[in-house]
């Protein structure tokens, strides 16, 4: 356990965990550095809102006063939504320093789903995860997010990874770290604003109760992430050919303006919703929905399981 003067816990997530109720997971980099203020608000309220009409309680994640903070309040979530790019980034690196200085920052899937563990928190909701960059090869960018998959017991469930990536590459990778990545409802892995790569999942799952089984037995093997791969719903996906050209623009302006580090993503997802007029940042809201909706009932579920009773 870290040290608990680090870690706060918001009253009623506290109280969920205590009574094994289900709880979700969220992060705070989508709102600080993925969507333009203020939808970034109204995702934010909105995604937890939903995760209560699906009976259970949210728990998003920040890096605040020199806590991580699990479990916001509508204040906090004022405060990340205006703060936006001029908070920091939290990647896994970045949250002795962030916590030392007493910084506001968004957490990332990685820090969130470290977080999330420290709580007891096993579900987390995303929008899409961080992978392999195209040209990685040369520029060594992989997510950490990957990492932090291989080796944190918490289920992730996304829209697959982010197309701006090598969703290929990315797949390998979740591979070499013993990632299992579940198709829900799909063998497809999804590329985030449409519903198929072209690429397997690997895995699939029908139902909240179907992933539920295969999480028990991960997280009672302690062996790390599950990536729960869940499409985005048909009528607010993107056209494959529109979207791709979208992409292809943003990358070659990153090259053009040499950006790099933890800066790409957030410039690309703003350079695409640019280019598109706002319909990427519609799709973005669409799946972040979906997605919270989806490991809401995968709480349930798990917090309902035999195996979750018995290590109670
Ligand atoms: N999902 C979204 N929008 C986002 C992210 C996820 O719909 O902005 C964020 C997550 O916090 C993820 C990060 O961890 O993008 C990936 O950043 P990087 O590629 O620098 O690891
Ligand atoms: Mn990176």
């Amino acid at each position: 356990m870290p040290h608990p003067s680090y870690l706060t816990l918001g009253s009623e997530v506290a109280a969920a965990l205590e009574a094994g109720k289900p709880v979700v997971a969220l992060e705070s980099t989508i709102i600080t550095h993925g969507m333009p203020h203020p939808d970034n608000l109204a995702m934010a309220r909105r995604v937890e809102a939903l995760v209560r009409a699906e009976g259970a309680v949210p728990a998003t994640i920040a890096i605040m006063d020199g806590r991580i903070r699990v479990g916001l309040d509508d204040a906090d979530l004022e405060r990340l939504a205006e703060t936006g790019q001029a908070a920091a980034k939290a990647s896994r690196r970045d949250v002795a320093a962030l916590l030392a200085s007493g910084a506001l920052a968004g957490t990332t899937v990685a820090t969130t789903m470290q977080a999330a563990a420290m709580a007891g928190i096993r579900v987390f909701a995303t929008g899409g995860i961080g992978g392999v960059h195209r040209g990685a090869s040369e520029s060594f960018d992989v997510s950490a997010d990957l990492e932090e998959l291989g080796r944190t017991p918490v289920a992730v469930v996304c829209a697959g990874a982010k197309a701006i990536l090598d969703l290929s590459k990315t797949l390998e990778v979740l591979e070499t770290k013993g990632v299992p990545v579940i198709g829900y409802g799909t063998d497809a892995f999804p590329a985030f604003w449409t519903r198929d790569s072209g690429l397997k999942a690997g895995l699939r799952a029908d139902d909240a109760a179907d992933v539920a089984r295969i999480l028990s037995v991960q997280f009672a093997l302690a062996m790390g992430g599950v990536l729960i791969a869940n499409p985005i719903p048909e009528a607010a996906a993107m056209d494959k050919a529109e979207i791709d050209g979208f992409i292809a623009t943003a990358l070659a302006a990153a090259d053009a303006e040499g950006i790099a580090g933890k800066a790409v993503t957030p410039f690309l997802l703003g350079k695409i919703v640019a280019l598109s007029g706002g319909r990427s940042l519609a799709a973005n809201i669409a799946l972040v929905e979906n997605n919270a909706r989806v490991a809401a009932g995968i709480a349930r579920a798990l917090a309902s399981s035999p195996a979750a009773q018995r290590q109670r």
